[in-house]
């Protein structure tokens, strides 16, 4: 047994060294390229959509430490291993870690918009995770005396602190090239707007404006990306007369409009929270397709993004938006709520469309817009199945009570959203146990693609409840109650919502 001991130790010693350097150099090349972030990524994307959204549901935001936990096991386990048969046959060490090496390679390599300088971080960390293991094994006392506690426990101490000492390292590490993106978005000095958004109408209640910490976020990057406004540039090109690019501040000197809208997530379950409004101020995307001359027939919008996401939205929704009154314009978004984007909601620039999910309409971390058809290219969670075009449909959400909530007999007020973005809300109904759908109170909406909130008062009897809610959209159609999964368009179905009350 403790044969085995100092080798595994070894082994699990040199991963830690090796992983940790090569994720330390990831932050100068890119983010993206860390072994541990690439091959996470490269699992997130090989995982069907169904999986991705149970993971999403069961472990919410810590499915991507989970998932980074399960492979840093792995590795972990994979290195013990190694350690141990490499006591004895020297070149398993080395070439067992190139194995591994190369797994970081190949997943660095497969990233979308990867260049060559990505392999770099996977190969320091196959250099470094061999290096060390030959290194502790050759350091290594004859067997006789590894079981001497003493020397065995000193070198545990010193592996220990290795490891401790580049773990900081590369945080601090990623810290610091971190916050040269932070740094550029504290300088940003957001224009004001040539078209500033109407004062909210008076009435509203508490809640309408999401504030930006407790936005929802949904991404697929294992880390959130970190772009330098300073370098960032924006290129249109595709099926356009003049491609042209354009700096942060060149996006800051044009016209730029204020609007409220409600963003939401085609993975958003039945009463779920993945639903926000804010104050977006943005550059409208129209003017800027205008500039470029899109051809006829380019009738996919595709954006891209530092992560490798692609985002595509039909032309002629991005060119619709703003026309009928009540409506909001698509826009490339660079403030969120009077603040320049936080970094987890696109730093420095987003794509914004109302009406449409956010999949297919609302890239962040947006370089590349790129006229294009949808016959010639899938975004990257239509690939997975997701629909092409993804108009938002209507729904609404009890908020208030809360589910299993325990009431006193009297009056209750039952309160929540609804929302149907370029439609707009004509009424919200809501429903006690079997009895009639009773239309509840709204309070004023801002604009066709925000939410509106509503209200409804209920005596409330003793006993078990269940509340239900459904809207009617603008243009008149009802919400339909069938219960559908989020996946491939979006879900379907009243919320409903159990109470007791005493
Ligand atoms: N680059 C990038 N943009 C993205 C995503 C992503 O994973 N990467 N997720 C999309 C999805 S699914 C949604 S619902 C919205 C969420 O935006 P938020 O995180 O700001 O709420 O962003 C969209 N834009
Ligand atoms: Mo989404």
């Amino acid at each position: 047994m403790r044969r085995l001991l100092w080798p595994g130790f070894a082994g699990l010693v040199s991963a830690a060294l090796g992983v940790s350097t090569g994720q330390l150099v990831a932050t100068v090349i890119n983010q993206q390229s860390g072994p541990l972030y690439a091959v996470g990524a490269m699992v997130v994307d090989a995982t069907p959509a169904r999986v991705k959204e149970f993971a999403v549901r069961t472990a919410g935001t810590y499915d991507k430490p989970l998932l980074l936990l399960g492979i840093g096991g792995a590795v972990a386990l994979v290195a013990a291993v190694l350690g141990i048969v490499a006591a004895r046959r020297r070149w398993v060490g080395p070439t067992g870690f190139a194995a591994l090496g190369g797994l970081g390679v190949v997943a660095a390599l497969t990233r979308p918009g990867a260049s060559g300088l990505d392999v770099i971080p996977a190969l320091v960390s196959t250099i470094v995770a061999g290096a060390v293991l030959v290194g502790m094994l050759r350091a290594a006392p004859p067997t006789g005396s590894v079981g001497r506690t003493g020397v065995l426990n000193r070198r545990a101490f010193l592996g220990g602190v290795a490891i401790v000492v580049t773990t900081a390292g590369a945080a601090a590490g990623s810290q610091i090239l971190g916050g040269a993106a932070a740094r550029t978005r504290d300088r940003v000095r957001l224009p004001r707007p040539a078209r500033p958004a109407p004062a909210l109408p008076a009435g509203l209640a508490p809640g309408f404006v999401t504030p930006n910490a407790d936005f929802y976020r949904v991404d697929t990057a294992l880390s959130v990306p970190r772009v330098d406004a300073d370098r960032w540039t924006l290129s249109v090109g595709g099926m356009v007369d003049k491609p042209f690019a354009l700096s942060f501040d060149d996006l800051l000197r044009q016209p730029m409009v204020e609007e409220y809208v409600t963003l939401n997530c085609v993975s958003n379950e039945v009463g779920g929270p993945y639903v926000g409004t804010a104050k977006w101020l943005g550059v409208p995307l129209a003017a800027l397709l205008r500039r470029a001359g899109v051809h006829a027939g380019a009738d996919q919008i595709v954006a891209r993004s530092v992560d490798g996401m692609t985002i595509g939205t039909p032309t002629a929704t991005v060119l619709d938006t703003g026309t009928t009154p009540g409506t909001q314009q698509a826009l490339l978004c660079v403030g969120m709520n009077g603040e320049p984007l936080p970094l987890e909601h696109g730093f420095p620039v987003r794509m914004l469309t109302p009406g449409v999910y956010g999949y297919a309409g609302s890239g962040k971390w947006i370089t590349h817009i790129e006229l294009s058809t949808f016959d010639a290219f899938d975004a990257y969670w239509v690939r997975r199945g997701y629909a092409a075009r993804a108009p938002v449909k209507t729904a609404s959400r009890i908020d208030r009570p809360g589910p299993f909530a325990r009431l006193a007999a009297g009056p209750v007020t039952v309160a929540g959203v609804a929302w149907a973005q370029g439609r707009g809300i004509a009424a919200v109904e809501v429903q006690v146990d079997d009895g009639a759908w009773e239309p509840a109170t709204l309070l004023p909406e801002p604009n066709l693609d925000t939410w509106i909130q509503w209200t409804h008062r209920w005596q409330a009897r003793p006993g078990q409840h269940s509340l239900r809610v459904r809207a009617v959209d603008g243009s008149g159609t009802g919400q339909p109650g069938e219960r559908a999964n989020p996946f491939p368009d979006g879900a379907t179905g009243w919320h409903t919502v159990a109470v007791t009350v005493a």
